[in-house]
């Protein structure tokens, strides 16, 4: 197997929302996710795995796999209920802990500023379409490095922004569920630009800490060898991938989408003044990757001209293309096109089978042992990788799919809050332990 430089911190990931439950205690405040939850599965965060709770046990469970680093996000809502104004010490102490626990056993922590929840109050005066919401999260930012910053180190603006922008704004299926395309345009803007005025502030901080951002990004594949599916592929690489990676950096955005939202969404060219805010100076680009998308030319869909094809087998219990070779792909594409830096796998993981041996997930020890080996060969080809983390450490609330979808290490039982190690995190610790070796 291809070894990964044993400087390459292994760990895992979570979110608040899918995890911390606790929903009303300690002066929590309502998040969209509290309003948005529930619409399609009756299922909601309130309780998740309880981790507000637990959260000391889940610590033994991370140093028992032996875990490098630790990635979780700070619930906005639980540190500054409305969003704007007093920030809520109860809130604040909880990740304090948390973040003096890792450091105690020797995980180093990573903080996400925003996972999705945004407070409702913000929601309510025009959330992320409102250029003031990107003010509020810079004064979020400030307080958490000024509250925090002596125990967390590493920090992440923001996860996976093509999702809270489209997926919430013009697909309408996460949170606030809006289908509106100029809308979610704004909305793309002004994440960025939010997360420009929160790299400053953490600079002006705390300047010896590092930052970066998630995102999704995923090699895009024509359905056929047509000219007409190649371009739709090319367009749905500038919506997901380019529309993101080039403004933070390459200081615009891309030219060929600007024109194509011009003319099928009425968009006026995003402030070319914040383009500068935009792409300050970042120490790691942070990748949450999944699978390829698969794609095919229809010109009456959407702004975009396409829809989704059938992914090439194998594919997972979502449905989704099990591919390492994509991700090798992927970090070779961004080596090419936007330069060679520190790169962060924040998210790689895939959903368990439906099964009777819930524990016995050998399709997550085929997933992650074929990625961490296509891994290797991105840094044997001249990747700067890092930090690797699978997503999730447990089963959790999978946002508008509920709990029935687990992309867990461990094992859940949401009845009793029991947490069992699954195959995959029993060999996840030999993986981590043999590289140690
Ligand atoms: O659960 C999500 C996570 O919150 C963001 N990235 C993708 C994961 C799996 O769908």
């Amino acid at each position: 197997m291809m070894r990964l430089p044993p400087d390459v911190k292994l760990g895992a990931s979570t979110a608040a929302y899918q995890i911390e439950g606790a929903a009303r205690e300690d002066g929590r405040g309502e998040s969209i996710w509290d309003r948005f939850s529930g619409i399609e599965t009756g299922e909601t965060g309130e309780v998740a795995c309880d981790h507000y709770h637990r959260w000391r046990a889940d610590l033994g469970l991370m140093a028992a796999l032996g875990l490098e680093s630790y990635r979780f996000s700070i619930a906005w809502p639980r540190v500054q209920p409305d969003g704007r104004g007093a920030f809520n010490a109860k809130g604040i102490d909880f990740y304090r802990r948390l973040a003096e626990g890792l450091r105690e056993r020797g995980i180093d922590p990573v903080a996400t500023l925003y996972h999705w929840d945004l407070p409702q109050p913000l929601e309510d005066a025009g959330g992320w379409a409102e250029r003031d919401t990107a003010w509020r999260f810079a004064d979020l930012a400030t307080a958490a490095y000024e509250a925090l910053g002596d125990v967390i180190a590493s920090w992440i603006t923001h996860n996976e922004p093509w999702g809270v922008a489209f997926v919430g704004h013009a697909e309408g299926t996460k949170a606030p569920g809006l289908c509106d395309w100029p809308t979610a345009l704004r909305v793309a803007h002004h994440l960025l630009v939010s997360h420009g005025l929160a790299v400053r502030a953490l600079r002006a901080s705390r300047p010896d800490a590092t930052v970066g951002i998630s995102l999704n990004l995923a090699p895009v594949r024509p359905a056929s060898a047509s000219a007409a599916d190649a371009a739709a592929a090319r367009r749905r690489d500038g919506y997901v991938n380019r529309w993101f990676l080039d403004p933070l950096l390459r200081g615009a955005y891309p030219g060929d989408m600007v024109a194509l939202f011009e003319r099928r969404v009425g968009l006026s060219a995003p402030g070319a003044a914040d383009l500068a805010t935009i792409g300050e100076p970042i120490d790691f680009l942070g990748i949450n990757y999944y699978h390829p998308e698969y794609v095919r030319a229809e010109p009456k869909s959407g702004p975009l001209g396409l829809v989704a094809a059938a992914p090439a087998p194998p594919t997972s219990a979502l449905g989704w293309s099990i591919d390492p070779a994509g991700l090798r792909e992927l970090l070779g594409r961004l080596v090419r096109d936007y330069g060679r830096r520190p790169l962060w796998i924040t998210e790689n993981g895939v959903p368990d089978e439906l099964r009777q041996t819930p524990l016995e997930d050998t399709e997550r020890v085929s997933y992650l042992s074929a990625h961490l080996e296509a891994l290797g060969e991105a840094v044997a080809d001249g990747a700067d990788v890092r930090r690797y983390h699978v997503w999730s450490l447990l089963d959790n609330f999978e946002w508008e799919l509920g709990y029935a979808v687990r992309f867990g290490l461990v094992h859940v039982d949401y009845a009793t809050q029991r947490r069992t190690p699954k195959r995959s995190a029993l060999w996840y610790r030999d993986y981590i332990a043999a590289r140690k070796r």
